[in-house]
């Protein structure tokens, strides 16, 4: 397993906050995903063996709400 925290500005609204948390929890290889309105982190954890950072990322990305860094 593999836990990643990190800062997601686009993050504004409750409704941003569902959109990543349904989009990425539909990304093969998600366990967990925790999105905050208010401090706009969202935590994703995920099997090592189907799912990765870069495609959390990219799939972040695709939705319009890119990650901070990395
Ligand atoms: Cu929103």
């Amino acid at each position: 397993m593999q836990t990643k925290t990190f800062r997601v500005p686009n993050i504004t609204c409750a409704h941003c906050v569902m959109t990543i948390e349904r989009e990425l929890s539909e990304l093969k290889g998600v366990t967990s995903v925790k999105a905050d309105e208010k401090t706009k982190m969202v935590c994703v954890q995920w099997g090592e063996a189907s799912a990765s950072w870069h495609k959390v990322r990219l799939l972040l990305e695709e939705i319009n709400y890119p990650p901070e860094s990395q």
